[in-house]
Order: C-alpha cells, then structure tokens, then sequence
C-alpha cells in the first residue's frame, strides 16, 4: 500500500456531499428472465439477433455465462464456442427501455436530484435526506424488487466518482457505502481501469510505467503523471486517484441528436437495398425526435464500407422539421454524395440541431435543403 495522506477537506468551503450511484445487474439478462423464468439458472447470452450464427455482439451475459468468459462487446460466435449449451436471446431495446424508465420513477422517489446515467444506471444526491445512507439503499434495493422483479447494486459515496466504483464492488445484489477513510483500503489495490477516465490507452500507458493500481497512480507524484499524460489528464489522474471529484449531478440532459443505424447481415454493393435500408431508418429516427417533440436541421448519414472505413455526408435544412418525407429527400441527397463503389457495411442517419417542436419560431416545414456540410 503507498504511503500517502489524502486530504478529505480539499474543499472545505463545500459541506461533503452524498452520492449514490444504482446499477441494475446483468440488466437485460434480467429483463429476460423475467419473462423466461424457465431459464433461471441457465447461462443466458443477449445479443444481436439472438443468433449465434449470425453477426452480433454479445450486449450482456447472465452471470451464470460469464463464468464461461463471456462477457459485452464480444462477438456472439466467440460466446457460443466459449459455452455452447448457453441460450440465446435478441435484444429488445423497447421492454428494457420500458423497465428502465419504471427504474428511474422508483428512484426519484427517494430524491428528486438524480442524474439519468444511461438505460440501467443512475445517481441520486441524498445528501438533504435525513435517512442513513444504508437506509435509502436499502429501500430502493427493496422496491426494485418487489415491484419489478429484479436486483441492482447500490454504492454510496462522497462523490459520483467515488459511488461507481463503490455500486460495482460487490455485484450483483451488492450495497458498498465508501467514505473518505475507506479510500486507502477500498480503491487503492483496485486495478486502474476502475477509474472513471482510464481507458485501454490510458491503461496501457500507464503498465508501461509500472503502474497497475490506482494507489500507485496516487503515490506517483503530480509532475511524473502531467510530464507522461500532459497537464489536463495528469491533474485528473492525480485527482482521481485520490478519490476527488467535484462534479455536480447533470440532472437535466440537452438533446442534441438522434440517430438510427444498422449494420447489413451481408455487406451489400446494391443501391436499392441501400437506399431502402436508409428510408426505413429515416422513417424511425423521425418518428423518435416526433415523439420526443423535437425538430431536426442537421441531417447526417454515415456509411461504413466493408473494410470499416466510415464517412459521413450531411445538409443542413432552411427550417427545422420532422416530416419523414423531408427527412428522406434530404437522406437521399447526402446518400448520393458518397462514393458507392465499395460494398457497404453498415448505413446510419442522425438528426442533428434538435429543436423543441413547440418552439414559436420554428414554423411547419416542407423545406428544401440549403445548405450542403462535409
Ligand atoms: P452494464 O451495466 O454495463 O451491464 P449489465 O447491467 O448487463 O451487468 P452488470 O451486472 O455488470 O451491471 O450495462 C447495462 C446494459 O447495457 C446491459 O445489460 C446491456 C447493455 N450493454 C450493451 O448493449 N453493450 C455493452 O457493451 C454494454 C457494456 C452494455
Ligand atoms: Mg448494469
């Protein structure tokens, strides 16, 4: 264990905050259980089609398939040769967005302050609460689980950096409270990739230098991390190690853009396909911004051939709209200014420059594109 002090007042100014951090364990997996309690038990892989055989990834694995090694990101062929009796599911992106959403209404009923940190996770400040921390997670944990069925894992901390680290210590089912004390013996021996900010690259680097935990990243010294990562990323590093982290909860999200793709079962050279392909997904990403109440300006398409190269094409409308039909004109043009030689990979389309749709100024459009981007 390094030798170091950290400072817990580093902000004396701010009284110390609590931040819980909730993560639903193997989320779809668990979605699906539910519907399929026969395969409780079972190594459970989600992902793509559900088809081993065919292109996908893997989204998630139950646990009971990750003992096997199968874990997100890898392809669905690999998890099959890794556990051949697993079951295979296809993603259904509406029931976990469903559940989701029902996840996030229990949670706002233990604070109001929450920050929506993706489709099974999020944070809550219970700082004002006058419950313990354990308390508050228990009750949430509870809920959950009487009323949807399903686990999650809770970490409490003094910050949102601190409280992710802590909600995926003891998953599943798991409930870790860190405060400042805790840092030297909870976070110091974690390998660094734990850190909020530490990717591959990062991960790499730092091997190269002999660091492999995060308390060696803290007993490194300030002017060794900015003299091999440079002064931002250094001073984060530095930081973060220490378990600081000022960040406030984002608790109301921008949207900027929406965007539909799809990779091709067979990369294809046919325009046809193509072009129907990237109606279909005009069509859906439309309807998502109509539903959201937004109206779209920017509009984007992005072909990935089969050699992996990506390129993108895009205009940008006189007046914002979310009519389908001008979303596709638009689509259309941008698609012709590609360079269709190569067989295609995969077809994606973004609407960008989102604006509310109730927004007095934006007038109903029929509008011709005007201006041509990339
Ligand atoms: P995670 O919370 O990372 O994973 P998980 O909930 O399945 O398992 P854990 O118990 O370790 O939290 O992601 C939430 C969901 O997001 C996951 O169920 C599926 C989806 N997902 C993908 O589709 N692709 C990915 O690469 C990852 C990491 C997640
Ligand atoms: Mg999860």
């Amino acid at each position: 264990m390094p030798k170091l002090t950290v400072h817990h007042n580093q902000t004396p100014e701010k009284p110390s905050r609590r931040i819980l951090h909730m993560d639903m364990d193997a989320f779809f997996a668990a979605v699906e259980l539910r519907r399929h309690p026969e395969l409780v038990g079972k190594p459970l892989v989600i992902g793509g089609r559900g088809d081993p055989t065919r292109r996908g990834v893997v989204a998630t694995a139950s646990y009971e398939a990750r003992k096997f090694g199968i874990h997100s990101a890898m392809p669905l062929r690999t998890a099959h040769k890794l556990c051949p009796k697993a079951v295979f599911l296809p993603v259904d992106l509406k029931e976990y967005s469903r559940v989701s959403k029902q996840v996030k209404v229990i949670l706002k009923e233990f604070s109001p302050v929450m920050e929506d940190g993706g489709i099974d996770e999020a944070y809550l400040d219970i700082t004002s609460s006058e419950e313990s921390s354990e308390a508050i997670a228990r009750g949430i944990k509870e809920k959950i689980s009487s009323s949807l069925g399903l686990t999650c894992s809770i970490g409490v901390a003094p910050n949102k950096l601190l409280a992710k680290i802590a909600s995926d210590l003891e998953k599943p089912d798991g409930l870790t409270i860190i405060k400042p004390e805790d840092i030297a013996l909870r976070i110091w021996p974690l390998p660094v990739r734990k850190l909020w900010g530490v990717g591959p690259k990062t991960e790499e680097h730092l091997k190269r230098i002999g660091i492999l935990t995060v308390g060696k990243i803290a007993s490194a010294g300030l002017d060794v991390l900015v003299r091999e990562f440079g002064a931002s990323h250094g001073h984060f590093l530095h930081r973060a190690s220490r378990g600081i982290d000022d960040r406030p909860l984002m608790t109301h999200w921008v949207q900027k853009s929406s965007s539909r793709e799809t990779t091709f079962q067979q990369d294809t050279a046919d325009l046809q396909i193509i072009t129907e392909t990237l109606f279909v997904l005009a069509d859906r990403v439309t309807e998502d911004i109509r539903k959201d109440g937004f109206k779209a300006r920017n509009i984007t398409v992005k072909i990935r051939f089969s050699s992996f190269e990506t390129h993108t094409r895009g205009m940008t409308l006189r007046e914002a709209t979310d009519e389908a039909s001008v979303v596709r004109k638009a689509a259309m043009i941008s698609l012709k200014r590609f360079d269709l030689e190569k067989p295609v990979r995969l077809i994606g389309i973004r609407l960008g420059g989102l604006l509310n749709a109730t927004d007095e100024h934006i007038s109903s459009s029929g509008s011709l594109p005007v201006q041509l981007r990339f």
